[in-house]
């Protein structure tokens, strides 16, 4: 009887214990349980906030292409120059265009567009094309205004003309297949056109400093105690990889416009003068930009110099890089497009990547 009482006690002493341990692991699981979904919620919160940034970047891809697009209906502007809104100016007086700005809130964050047109450069595929009337003379002038001396500068101007070319014939300075073969880290040369200008690197003569100009990365290790060559100017002040091929005058710089044969500095320097307006100063309010290549002739260009350099030159942009920088709560994003407007209604992006 003892014994049967004895049993009857111990089981629910059992069942309590048993009850007791359940409570205990549903407890410790779903303290587990709330951390977790505390780092789930975290991580939905960053993939949103992430996901706003890139929307926030596209937003300002699509608004850029939207600003390029409304300058080119404006037809009192046949033109595309510096005091322009896209451009980062004030806007021509009485514009529609000056209502635009190129920071907008959108939603929680903001984003910033810099719209940079090509046909401010020298298209760098003219440049390296042998066929191109006046490439190889763009390409001396170039380094030359950048004070690469000889032989540097003949071995990157042949070397840049080889690794554009379909042949694998070197020319007399120049780099081929035999050459970048037998580098400590061997590549093939393009053998074709330039995709992105950062390829000139690549290319046998060019250095950072060249590519870079002052804001060249800094180089850790392997220093020889040598400060590197400084130049002046670097390559990128000078081509773009993509253009229509014409140089805007009313967006070039004094030295790119230097690079067209018949304009040396004193017309230039002209040209600038015209443009920037009373002040003096690119892209503000008194600009006066060129309506046509033919008003060349108001600072002394002969009618034939300007039957010659029609070909060269233009009032009109129509490639237009684009960097973008969204924000998000102290978070920021960029993101690098390339467009190209063939009408007011038609901005195609040939070119868009995260950065
Ligand atoms: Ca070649
Ligand atoms: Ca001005």
């Amino acid at each position: 009887m003892n014994v049967v009482s004895h049993k009857q006690n111990q089981k629910p002493g059992i069942a309590l214990i048993i009850v007791m341990l359940v409570i205990v692991s549903l407890a410790a699981l779903a303290g587990t349980f709330a951390a977790s979904m505390k780092v789930e919620t975290v991580l939905v919160r960053q993939a949103d906030g992430d996901r706003e940034l890139e929307w926030l970047c596209r937003s300002g891809v699509e608004f850029a292409r939207f600003l390029v697009g409304q300058q080119a209906t404006i037809a009192l502007e046949p033109y595309d120059s510096l005091n322009q809104r896209w451009a980062g100016g004030p806007g021509v007086t009485n514009s529609p265009m000056q209502s635009f700005s190129l920071t907008n809130q959108l939603g929680n964050g903001s984003f910033t567009v810099r719209i940079v047109d090509w046909e401010r450069f020298f298209n760098i595929n003219s440049a390296a094309d042998r066929k191109h009337p006046t490439g190889r003379q763009a390409l001396e002038i170039a380094l030359t205004q950048m004070e690469v001396e000889n032989p540097d500068k003949n071995i990157i101007v042949d070397s840049i003309l080889d690794w554009r070319d379909a042949d694998s014939d070197s020319s007399l300075n120049g780099a081929e297949m035999d050459y970048y073969a037998n580098l400590s880290k061997p590549y093939l040369p393009k053998n074709g056109p330039i995709d992105d200008l950062s390829e000139l690197l690549l290319i046998r003569g060019v250095t950072p400093e060249m590519y870079w100009g002052t804001n060249a990365p800094v180089t850790l290790g392997g220093s020889t105690g040598e400060e590197p060559k400084g130049y002046p100017m670097s390559l990128r002040d000078f081509f773009a990889p993509m253009s229509t091929g014409y140089i805007n005058i009313n967006t070039a710089s004094d030295k790119v416009l230097q690079l067209i044969p018949g304009i040396d500095a004193a017309l230039a320097i002209s040209i600038l003068r015209v443009r920037a307006g009373p002040d003096g100063v690119d892209g503000t309010g008194d600009d006066t930009p060129f309506r046509n290549v033919a008003e060349l002739a108001t600072i002394g260009f002969g009618r034939e110099t300007i039957e010659r350099v029609r070909r060269l030159l233009s009032v009109k942009s129509a490639t237009f890089a684009v960097e973008v920088e969204a924000e998000l709560e102290g978070r920021k994003r960029r993101m690098h497009a390339v467009l190209h407007r063939s009408s007011a209604t038609d901005v195609k992006i040939l070119v868009n990547h995260r950065q």
